[in-house]
């Protein structure tokens, strides 16, 4: 029995990939630099691989941005506006156009962005159109196979299946209504065809295809694509061995069956995100042939594998199947490389965590488990249990609640009386000088006193600039908050942090998430300082900020010994204290942000009910302890509105703002006509970009939103927060925004 991962983290231990590639950016580091530390990142995952004794190592797992915008690069599906290189050999030029599609150039907008799956990872979404013509124009699996090869490592090349690849693209504006990429599947899969056969020529023995749509709806739906797919690449003649891998959930039956009789030597499935992965292969007799690479360890959460059960079901397992090969349930992108980088996690915490490293080193474990019947007690595995933290007094707490503390009075009024109210979702730019005052703080080179005092004056910078925009509902702007989620574990029982557990979000950009290990309680006040502080310097009403239960939960670690939905209860509790504590200081607008709100919607439509139900009980049990006159808002980001719109209602906040620059129209159309009595604050402009929209490019949107909602009712607001751009754009940005609701709410009072 073998062992495997599907894939490895890529920005280096001390995220050397972010330093090198923002300098890249920059034009302080050349291409052969950049190339240079990519090469040294890479050789460095194939040693720590080995070393961990994985047998089968996997290439190409390693990406410069995103693995699926290396996929369109590879095959030359890349828009038009993006100009192609002005020489075929010049890396500079090869460089400025993968960034550009991903980062934007002058006259270029990027490609969209949106989450991968149900992670909190995102890709580029490829845009395709009837035009398109893939063709192998790229070599990237092949150089990176052949420069592990030469550095003594025999590796299997990764892609991204070209069945996922398609249904993760959208269509071009200018493609006809009605075209879908997947119709492009046979061209592609001559290309495909193409690269297998040079990966052939260079070595390669084995290839992994990765087709996760295959855990959606969707993907499920369509095994006839599957079944034409894999019939053609496994009937090429001189190929790789081909491992069709799966992830982020089950696959059914029909699928799998289609697998197991499709020429393909292997399929790598999901045995950890629920529990009919078995189900499925028991279904289909087994895979006879065809090679299980069973994913028992779990690949997105930290929690350390208990290897005696983990043995047990592989045991089981080899009854189905001719050959095993030990792997992840996913690729090891989704947590951090190596927990031996942290040095303050609590004993008896650390013991029960697994990182990449550690989990490449269960895998591992395992495969020799199988082989050689080592008893997994006695090789150091043992099922280690994170420790039982419970809190009685939480849990009498929730106990206690009727239904009344998830409601709120239908019958309270209108939060305001201007129509266009404006305002923005929270953050402000974080700063060089508020990021260094940060560092220096957390190193110990400047005091609590001194980093207070430096927050303090950017409260006063930030209130006293929206004072002068002439916004009406203003922000503190968060510059105490390193991240909207992180900074609320640092200071609630039963979440640990980590100093550098970095793990990619997009780009050059990482985040911390923190380990939810026990039950949730909040021994003190965590906002009512800066926001109190700020309001004392302004007349203006100043907005509360707070992070949701779900976004808690969806951007962290969280525990797996009881139903998500409690744990989001006892967040949901924890918030609702600060809320009144918030009110209590005189606070009269609340938001509770809940950007993952979508991203955590199962993949497959017979959960998501369950899903919604606790989502929306634990937003409104944060929200429903203020007095009917104090305003709730809410945020969420990249929100498809035919899935959330239901969700928006069943929140019950008082103003909900989105991120909806492209749906916009189709919300606010679809709120009027469904009689949406509470406010909305439809993204005006988007922030993703440094673009300043002019003021008659906001005024258009708003004529359009007052043409569906009552003007009372609409919310004048930036698309999403602000601290990732510099002052200059949203300064400008913001006065652009006030003034377009001016002119409007000037022409409404003709
Ligand atoms: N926090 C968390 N997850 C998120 C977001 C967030 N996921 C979705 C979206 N927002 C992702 N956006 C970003 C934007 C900026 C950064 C990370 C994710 C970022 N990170 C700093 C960096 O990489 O340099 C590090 C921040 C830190 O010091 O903690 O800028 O807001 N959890
Ligand atoms: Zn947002």
């Amino acid at each position: 029995v073998r062992s495997t991962v599907h894939g490895y983290p890529r920005i280096g231990p001390h995220r050397e990939l972010k330093r090198a590639s923002e300098s890249y950016w920059r034009g302080g580091t050349s291409a052969q630099e950049l190339d240079a530390v990519a090469a040294d990142l890479r050789r460095g995952v194939y040693a720590q691989l080995r070393e961990a004794g994985v047998d089968d190592i996997p290439s190409n797992t390693f990406s410069y941005y995103d693995h699926v915008l290396d996929t369109a690069v590879l095959f030359d599906l890349v828009p038009p506006r993006f100009a192609p290189p002005a020489a075929a050999d010049d890396r500079d030029e090869e460089l400025r156009r993968y960034f550009a599609l991903a980062r934007g150039e002058q006259g270029a907008l990027p490609l969209e962005m949106t989450k991968w799956f149900d992670t909190n990872y995102h890709y580029l979404v490829p845009e395709l159109s009837p035009s398109t013509r893939p063709r192998l124009v790229g070599d990237k699996p092949v150089a990176e196979f052949r420069e592990a090869a030469e550095a003594g490592f025999h590796t299997r090349p990764v892609l991204v299946g070209p069945l996922t690849f398609l249904m993760l693209a959208k269509a071009a504006d200018d493609a006809p209504e009605g075209w879908e990429p997947i119709v492009l599947l046979d061209q592609l899969l001559d290309a495909y065809a193409r690269l297998l056969g040079e990966l052939r020529a260079a070595g390669a023995t084995e290839v992994q295809l990765d087709e996760p749509i295959l855990a959606t709806d969707e993907g499920r739906a369509a095994v006839g694509r599957l079944e034409r797919a894999y019939q053609r690449l496994g009937s090429l003649s001189d190929r790789p061995a081909l491992l069709v891998s799966t992830y982020f959930g089950s696959i059914g039956a029909p699928a799998l069956r289609v697998l197991k009789d499709s020429p393909v030597e292997a399929v790598g499935l999901d045995l950890v995100t629920d529990d009919e992965g078995v189900d499925d292969l028991v279904q289909v007799s087994g895979l006879g042939a065809t090679r299980l690479v069973a994913g028992v360890v779990e690949g997105r959460n930290v929690w350390r594998t208990d290897v005696p059960a983990a043995a047990a079901t592989l045991g089981t397992l080899l009854a189905l199947t001719d050959e095993l090969t030990v792997s992840t349930s996913c690729s090891l992108l989704h947590v951090p490389l190596d927990l031996e980088a942290e040095t303050s996690l609590a004993p008896g915490l650390r013991e029960a965590l697994a990182f990449a490293r550690q989990k490449a080193e269960e895998v591992a474990l395992l495969g020799r488990v199988l082989s050689e019947g080592a008893e997994a007690e006695h090789t150091g595995g043992g099922g280690v249990r994170p420790p039982a933290f419970t809190d009685a007094r939480v849990r009498a707490r929730l106990d206690a609640l009727g239904p009344e503390a998830y409601e709120r009075p239908q019958d309270r009024g209108r939060p305001t009386e201007i129509p266009l109210t404006t305002t923005t979702i929270g953050s402000f730019p974080q700063t060089p000088e508020l990021r260094r005052a940060r560092a220096a703080h957390r190193r110990g080179e400047l005091s609590e006193d001194a980093y207070k005092q430096i927050l303090r004056e950017e409260i006063d910078r930030v209130v006293a600039l929206q004072e002068e925009i002439g916004l009406d509902v203003l922000v503190h702007g968060e510059p105490e908050r390193n991240d909207m989620v992180q900074y609320f574990a640092e200071q609630l029982e039963g979440y640990a942090t980590t100093s550098n557990g970095w793990v990619q979000s997009y780009g050059s950009r990482c985040v911390r998430p923190p380990i939810l290990f026990g039950d949730v309680s909040r021994p003190e006040p965590m906002t009512v300082e800066w926001t109190t502080y700020a309001q004392s310097r302004t007349d203006k009403p100043v907005k509360g900020m707070l992070t949701g239960p779900v976004t808690m939960l969806a951007w962290s670690f969280v525990r797996t010994d009881q139903p998500l939905g409690e744990t989001a209860r006892q967040v949901g509790l924890a918030l609702r204290d600060e809320a009144a504590d918030l009110e209590r200081a005189g606070i009269r607008h609340i938001q509770v942000d809940e950007a993952a709100l979508r991203e955590l919607l199962p993949l497959r439509e017979e959960r998501r009910g369950e899903y919604l139900d606790w989502a929306v009980g634990s937003f409104r049990l944060a929200t429903s302890g203020v007095s009917p006159s104090t305003t709730v808002h809410t945020h969420m980001c990249y929100s498809e509105f035919g899935l959330i719109v239901d969700g928006i209602e069943a929140l019950d906040a008082d103003v909900t703002s989105v991120e909806a620059a492209r749906s916009r129209m189709e919300l606010v159309r679809d709120l009027g006509e469904r009689g949406y009595k509470r406010g909305i604050g439809p993204g005006v402009y988007d922030i993703h970009s440094p673009r300043v929209p002019p003021v008659e490019e906001v005024e258009d949107a708003l004529r359009l939103a007052v043409a569906h909602i009552d003007a009372g009712n609409l919310w004048v607001n930036p698309d999403c927060g602000l601290k990732t751009r510099g002052y200059a754009e949203v300064e400008q940005a913001l006065r652009n925004m006030v003034e377009a609701a001016r002119r409007v709410r000037a022409d409404l009072r003709r």
